[in-house]
Parts: structure tokens; C-alpha cells; sequence
């Protein structure tokens, strides 16, 4: 083996911080990708590899050693690789950093309960949830760079943790017609939640993709698990996601078929 790998799911936001990592980096060649199709049982040789976990992503070292956990992927391959730094260089800086990255669990936590449920009644609760986020991220943001667009001078390590989990609740515009009120306590987290969307290092996955292969979580069904009824999970690679139609949104009302989904 010549150079790590990466066994990932590529619609996966976890594996997506490290594919914007390396790209930040100027090294999207110095690992390799290889796709697992979440939809189907583990391969054994890789389950004896992760030692029976099947979270994704996981990087395999050049003599066969196993890393997990995308945030400490990041890390590794920051501080293994040269190429241009992304995270702060200043300890101070790096700590800032790091506070606004605690947040990245419960945030993503919250928007995936959200997407997930079907109790049309809580609804309410889990949008103000959100919007604790949104705001706690947009006070943070104003307090230390009062005024500008990032965190620091530009996109950096926490905007490339929390960019793939925002294009992921991408699903919870669609499905919970989520949207981040324009408020001024908003206006900040606004304003960089779009520069985030846009910036060319994080364009692996788009809307239209998102929203399609995460229909099966907006009905309560997630990591590949068949939802009641069907015989196709919505993360399968075929039909791939371009030739299906866009889901029906009626999420507390119904599941739609395989043949609606355009899956079969
Ligand atoms: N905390 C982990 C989360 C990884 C995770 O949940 N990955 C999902 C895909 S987005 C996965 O592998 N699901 C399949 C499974 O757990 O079997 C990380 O940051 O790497």
C-alpha cells in the first residue's frame, strides 16, 4: 500500500470534512477513497479491520493501522501531511477554534432528531432547538471576529466542520420547511452559513442529492435501514440519485413506495 485509505459513504458529512480538508489542503491525491455501500452487509475483512464497528469514515495507515472518527481523521491528517495549514497556527486562535467545533455533536444531533422525527406535534420543539444553534453559532461568530464573514480571515477548520452537516439540513429545508429566520440575531450565521455552502472547496454533493438520498431518514429510517414496505433503501447507488425524482415531502403522512421514489 502505497498511500492511506479511506473507506467511506460519499454522501457521508463525516467523510465529506475530510474530502474539504484535503482539498484545503492542496493533497486530494495523497490518500485513497474507497466507497462502501452502506445498503449492503459489512465486508467481513473490513469489519476484522474496525474490530465490529461499521461507523464511516475510517482511515486505513500505509502498514495496516485503523483510525476512526472523522474529527480525529482531520487531525491526523493535518498534522501527518504538509501542504498549506488549515487550522490556526496560534494557540490562542486554535482554541477559539476548538470551542466553536464542541458544538458541532449537539448541533448535528438536533438536526437529525429533527429530520427524523415523525410526531408532527413535536415539531415546534425541535425547530427552537435549531435555532438555539443558529443563534449560539452567530453570537460566537460576531464575538470574535466582530463584523466579518468567517470565524478568522478566511474558511478555515470549524467552517469545514460544520459546512457538510449545513448541506446536509439541507434535508430539513425540504422536509420541515426549516428555514433560519432573517432577524438580526440571525444575520451573521446567515451570511456565513451561505458563504460556507458556496465555497469552492466544499462542493462534493448538491441539494438535489441530499434531500433525495436522505428521504429514508425523514421517515424515521437511518444508516440504510429498509423502511416498512419497501425493498430499496434511498442510499442505494442504483438507480443513482440523478435519475430518481425529487421525494414527496408529506413525511408525517405517509411512506412513499419504491416505484414513487423512483428506486425500482
Ligand atoms: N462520529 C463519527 C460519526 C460517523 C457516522 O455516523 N457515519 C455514518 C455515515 S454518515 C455511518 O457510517 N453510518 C453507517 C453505520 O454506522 O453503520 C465521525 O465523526 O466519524
Amino acid at each position: 500500500m502505497t498511500k492511506p485509505i479511506i473507506y467511506h459513504i460519499p454522501v457521508c458529512p463525516f467523510s465529506q470534512r475530510i474530502e474539504i480538508l484535503l482539498e484545503l489542503k492542496g493533497l486530494r491525491d495523497a490518500v485513497e477513497f474507497r466507497v462502501v455501500d452502506i445498503t449492503k452487509p459489512r465486508d467481513p475483512e473490513l469489519l476484522a479491520k474496525t474490530r465490529g464497528t461499521t461507523a464511516l469514515p475510517v482511515l486505513e495507515t500505509e502498514d495496516g493501522r485503523i483510525l476512526k472518527e472523522s474529527l480525529v481523521i482531520m487531525r491526523y491528517v493535518e498534522e501527518r501531511f504538509s501542504g498549506t495549514p488549515v487550522a490556526r497556527t496560534d494557540p490562542y486562535e486554535r482554541a477559539i477554534e476548538r470551542m466553536m467545533i464542541t458544538r458541532e455533536g449537539p448541533f448535528t444531533m438536533t438536526g437529525y432528531m429533527m429530520v427524523m422525527n415523525r410526531d408532527r406535534a413535536k415539531s415546534g420543539e425541535f425547530r427552537e432547538k435549531m435555532l438555539d444553534h443558529y443563534a449560539w453559532l452567530s453570537d460566537f461568530l460576531d464575538h470574535h471576529n466582530p463584523g466579518g464573514l468567517w470565524l478568522f480571515d478566511d474558511f478555515g477548520l470549524a467552517e469545514l466542520v460544520f459546512t457538510p452537516m449545513m448541506m446536509r439540513f439541507w434535508f430539513l429545508d425540504y422536509y420541515e420547511g426549516f428555514e433560519i429566520p432573517d432577524e438580526p440575531r440571525f444575520a451573521r450565521v446567515r451570511r456565513w452559513r451561505e458563504a460556507c455552502l458556496a465555497h469552492p472547496s466544499a462542493q462534493q454533493v448538491c441539494y438535489d442529492e441530499i434531500v433525495k438520498l436522505y428521504y429514508d431518514y425523514a421517515i424515521g429510517a437511518g444508516n440504510g435501514a429498509l423502511p416498512e414496505g419497501r425493498q430499496v433503501s434511498s442510499f442505494t447507488f442504483t438507480p443513482d440519485w440523478p435519475d430518481r425524482p425529487m421525494p414527496p415531502k408529506d413525511k408525517y403522512d405517509r411512506i412513499a413506495g419504491d416505484a414513487e421514489l423512483g428506486l425500482v
